[in-house]
């Protein structure tokens, strides 16, 4: 059952949206230094089973996907440190102090173990990092880091969320865009290939003026991303249902209280479909 419906673009909204404004301004963004040993450990048997330092309360957020090209997955985790109390924004959201990057690690009933040592690790405290995820957004083959970081920008002096994506060149996180916006605050956001153009779109949870929620989708455009869809209206409550921690099959949202897939009709029309 469709329950709500679903906009056109207006061409208006096209200009309007070019500049979801991004990452060459120059939001004085320190690349964090790799600290990690990059010349490639390898593990022997009881080192492969040997359990990292890292304790699960400190494990902010994490993914897990292939961002090496290499056809196997790493282990992505937003951790904070130890040694500092928990941290969270006004909305009870934790963030973290860095990004930590294994190779070795297992998946158990839903938690990632690590093993050893990361293979890279970021200090991001500066950023304050609140969710990681990845995915090819540029159609290179490449998966990008995205991390959600909450911070000012230059052209936009007030805290806020803000998509930042990387690369993995060399040991380094290497900047491909870091947003200092999308086109209105946003609650949440992921990524998924809603297009099915083996390239993944952000989709957002937007905050209008009057307080309701718009989903949107972005594209990238070769500078930045543009608005590709949005959705009508919402009121009430809307979250993404997906498990945040690896690729889903679709994109599921709670509206109100109940689930419904997210997709894209003709290309340019988001609808919610009741899932049942
Ligand atoms: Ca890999
Ligand atoms: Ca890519
Ligand atoms: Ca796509």
């Amino acid at each position: 059952m469709k329950i709500f419906r679903v906009i056109r673009w207006l061409p208006i909204l096209f200009l309007i949206s070019v500049l979801v404004s991004g990452c060459a301004d120059s939001m004085g963004e320190k690349m964090p230094d790799n600290t990690a040993d990059t010349t490639g450990t390898t593990f022997g048997t009881e080192k492969e089973t040997e359990k990292s330092s890292e304790s699960q309360s400190d494990i902010i957020s994490w993914f897990t996907a292939d961002i090496n090209d290499d056809e196997k997955k790493e282990l992505l985790m937003i951790t904070k440190d130890s040694s500092s109390a928990v941290m969270t924004l006004a909305t009870g959201e934790r963030y973290g102090t860095g990004l930590k990057i294994y190779s070795k690690f297992a998946i158990l009933n839903d938690t990632p173990v690590p093993q050893g040592e990361p293979d890279y690790q970021f200090d991001l405290t500066e950023i304050k990092p609140l969710d990681i995820q990845a995915g090819d957004i540029n159609g290179d083959g490449i998966a990008e880091i995205a991390v959600c970081v909450y911070k000012t920008a230059e052209f936009h002096p007030v805290p806020a969320k803000r998509p930042f994506f990387y690369d993995l060149k060399e040991g380094r996180l290497e900047p491909i865009w870091l947003g200092s916006r999308l086109s209105r605050p946003f609650a949440d956001c992921i990524l998924f290939d809603v297009d099915h153009d083996d390239i993944e779109e952000i989709i957002s949870i937007e905050f209008t003026e009057n307080g309701n929620k718009v989903l949107t989708v972005y594209d990238w455009k070769g500078f930045g991303f543009e608005v590709k869809a949005i959705s009508n209206e919402i009121e009430g409550t809307v979250n993404f249902l997906n498990n945040t921690n690896s690729r889903a099959d679709v994109v599921l949202v709670e509206i109100a209280g109940e689930s419904h897939q997210l997709y894209l009709e003709e290309g340019e029309v988001i609808k919610c479909i009741k899932d049942y």
